[in-house]
Order: structure tokens, then sequence, then C-alpha cells
């Protein structure tokens, strides 16, 4: 079954929903929609990886997280994962109640990062980004995306490895817009199957990207691209992936229970 990631963000200004889950008792509301929509993981998120979007300090990132976990902890045993690129982040997250450490640098933030998630013994999505979230937008460029992007992955989960991340806690993700033109994005999704060989679960996310938009210029604010989420999700797990993370819990639960019939018939 393919799992589903429901996105909770933390942040002043993220894309698709900036701000409005900011109040500690909102993204608490918001993660107990969530888990009722039928959300497998949560994805907490507190600082922003938008193009341009202002740092934030660990001790801030942590003062928003780890409230949040300790709440959602006490009534539910959903799978937390945290969007942070800081070990000391990370750290403290897991001691809160984490189990997975989300790295849109796939440990490639500070030297200490691989250690850390070993000796944290958490699952780790390793993400693909070209450049850093301040410039990725400005002029990327690839031979061959999909060779590259698999050629990278498969060096951070080596890196991580030898670090003494256990194989089974690794996750890869192609980091759909992190550094990517539509082509590249649209090419990672045509041959994610390429991604899948490497031998590790495959997450996704296209929830409300900018590249929806680049192909129906209707879908200019963010909360109007669900009808294009959803058709790149599902292209996704039909080509493997087996986790998408989303904005829209309960619409891409009800997507995949259709597509995952529709499977079972064949
Ligand atoms: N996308 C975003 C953030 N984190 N993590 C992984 N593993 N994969 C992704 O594709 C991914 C991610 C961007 O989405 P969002 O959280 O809505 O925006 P922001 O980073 O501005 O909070």
């Amino acid at each position: 079954m393919v799992k589903v990631m429901g996105v909770v963000n933390l942040t002043p200004d993220s894309f698709s929903d900036g701000g409005r889950f900011l109040a500690p008792y909102a993204a608490r509301a918001h993660a107990r929609d969530l888990i009722a929509q039928g959300a497998d993981i949560l994805d907490l998120g507190a600082e922003s990886t938008r193009p341009g979007a202002a740092p934030v300090s660990a001790g801030d990132e942590i003062a928003r997280l780890v409230p949040l976990i300790g709440a959602i902890r006490a009534e539910s045993a959903v799978a937390i994962s945290v969007d942070t690129m800081k070990p000391e982040v990370a750290r403290a997250a897991m001691a809160a109640g984490a189990d997975i450490w989300n790295d849109v640098t796939a440990l490639g933030f500070s030297d200490e990062a691989p250690a850390v998630a070993a000796e944290l013994g958490c699952g780790v999505v390793l993400m693909h980004m070209q450049g850093e979230p301040r410039t990725m937008q400005a002029d990327p460029r690839y031979d061959d995306v999909v060779a590259e992007v698999a050629a990278f992955l498969n060096v951070r989960a080596e890196v991580a490895m030898a670090a003494g991340v256990a194989r089974e806690k690794i996750w890869l993700d192609p980091g759909i817009g992190f550094g990517k033109r539509l082509e590249h994005n649209l090419a990672l999704l045509a041959h994610m199957d390429v991604l899948v060989a490497l031998g590790f679960p495959v997450l996704l996310g296209v929830s409300r990207k900018r590249f929806i938009a680049a192909l129906d210029p209707a879908a200019l604010p963010a909360d109007t691209r669900l009808p294009g989420s959803l058709a790149a999700a599902l292209a996704g797990v039909q080509a493997g992936a087996a986790v998408v993370r989303v904005h829209d819990v309960a619409e891409t639960v009800q997507a995949l229970k259709v597509w995952e019939a529709i499977n079972r018939a064949r």
C-alpha cells in the first residue's frame, strides 16, 4: 500500500499554505485533521524551502516543532517526520517523539549529519536538490537529469550507510521543483522507475508545486493545483513511488483507493 505523508507547515512563508497553520493550536488542529483523513505520516516543517525564503535558526525551529510533536504523540501513534536540514533540530525532534528525518539536503548540510542520523536510528529521507533553496531556481542545468539525480541519491545513500544508517531506514526522493525546470521535473516523473531500481523506497513530493502552473496557467494560485497534484502523484505511484508527500490528504487517499482497487482487479 502506498503511504500518504501529510504536510503540516509551521512556517510563516511556505508557498502553498504559508502562515495558515503557524499558530500552535492551528497546527495541532491541522495535524489532527490530516490523521483523521488517513495520513500515514505527518511531515512537520518549521523552515520553508521556498526559493528566497528567509533562513530560520535551529532554536526557532526547535521551539516551533517540539511542542507540536509532543502534542501529536500524546494522542496518536501516527509516524512523524520533521523536514529539517539541521542535525540539532533532528536530534531534538526525535527526542520529542518524531520517527523520520526528512532532509532536503540528503544529510549534506553539515559534516556530522550522516553520523547523527545513524545515532538517532530514525528513518531518513534523502532528497535531491541542485544548489540551495535561495537560488536553486535561477538557472538549473543537467546533461541527463534522471541519471544525475539517480547517481546523487545512490552516493548519498552510500554515505549514510557508511556512517551507520541502516539500509532499511533510507528513503530516496527526486526533489521535484528543487533546482529543476519543467522538463527536468517531467523527465524525473516519467522515468521514476530508474530511481525505484536503486532499491530503496521512493518518496515523491509533487503536491501544489509550481510545475503544475507551468502546464496550466489557470493553476496560478497554489491552492488551485489539486487536480494536477493528483495526476502527478498517481503517475509517480504507477512508476513505483512508495510514499507521496501531499497537502490534500483526504483527496489523495481517495485517489489512491481507486487506483489500488483497479490494480487489484487486473
Ligand atoms: N517539498 C517541499 C518541502 N519539503 N521534502 C521532501 N522530502 N520532498 C519534497 O518534495 C519536499 C520536501 C516543498 O513543499 P512545502 O512544504 O509545501 O513548501 P515549503 O518548503 O515552503 O514549506
